[in-house]
């Protein structure tokens, strides 16, 4: 049996669609993560963590990521993120979810802004802005180091069938869109690359001031290993 089918359902679902909406749009190829990095196990204080990488590539996209991650039987995480060539002016599609046991704790979905002026372009503000309003029971406070994210972030903690299935549907929405405008942009002129790749390097720098994701990693894995999967597998510029 995969990890993925021993997950909470709202992270198998998930962790589906996003495998199908890419397959719908993209020519996927394979990437070659480091191969000591696309299975691991761990022991976190007794417990084992287990983490799955599925990684490919699609043009306008360097690097598509999805991670499946199981400690214990108690806490699964997905992860996902979707780096554009740094010739693209696109945003970064980036998606986390978190808990177990009946529970997601943390379901966080944005479309972040990597330009210098950290505005996402008016096509994507346009269509993002018209979307009807999601009220769920316990929205959740961004961090500091979240100022990466737009004003479009979804982060809450969802509460029942029908705010998962609200949170899903969104996510799906944003993921849709951003592959329908990645097929369509044009490349930048050369000029412009080294203001992307900066706004690439800065979004990876504050994900990898996430402590719960670093500390977790820490406590089964070791700080130096945890620093080198995070800097190279997850949120690498
Ligand atoms: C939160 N991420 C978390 C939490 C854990 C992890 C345990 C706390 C859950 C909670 O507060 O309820 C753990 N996430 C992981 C681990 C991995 C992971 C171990 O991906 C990988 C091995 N995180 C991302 C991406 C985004 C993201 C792509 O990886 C967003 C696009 C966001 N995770 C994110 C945010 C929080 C979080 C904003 C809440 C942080 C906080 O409240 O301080």
């Amino acid at each position: 049996m995969s990890l993925r089918q021993q997950q909470h359902p709202l992270i198998q679902a998930w962790a589906d669609q996003i495998e199908a909406i890419w397959i719908q749009y993209l020519a996927l190829s394979d990437y070659a993560l480091p191969p000591d990095f696309e299975q691991v196990q761990g022991d976190l204080e007794g417990e084992s963590l287990l983490i799955e990488n599925i990684c490919y590539q699609a043009p306008p996209f360097r690097k598509l990521h999805l991670q499946l991650a199981q400690v214990g039987v108690g806490l699964d995480i997905l992860h996902c993120v979707m780096f554009p060539e740094p010739n693209y002016a696109l945003p970064v599609f980036g998606t986390d979810l978190v808990g177990g046991r009946g529970q997601i704790s943390a379901a966080i979905a944005d479309l972040s802004p990597i330009n210098p002026d950290r505005q996402l372009s008016v096509a994507y503000h346009e269509y993002l802005s018209q979307l009807p309003a999601l009220e769920f029971a316990q929205p959740r406070q961004l961090p500091d180091w979240g100022e990466i994210f737009s004003e479009f972030c979804l982060f809450v903690r969802p509460q029942t069938d029908q705010e998962e299935a609200n949170f899903l549907d969104r996510a799906a929405t944003y993921l849709h869109w951003h592959c329908q405008q990645a097929l369509i942009a044009q490349p930048l002129p050369e000029s412009q690359v080294a203001a992307v790749v900066a706004g690439h390097q800065h979004y990876c720098q504050q994900q990898q001031r996430n402590d719960k994701t670093r500390r977790l990693l820490i406590k089964a894995f070791g700080e130096a290993w945890a620093d080198r999967y995070m800097a190279t597998v997850l949120f690498d510029s």
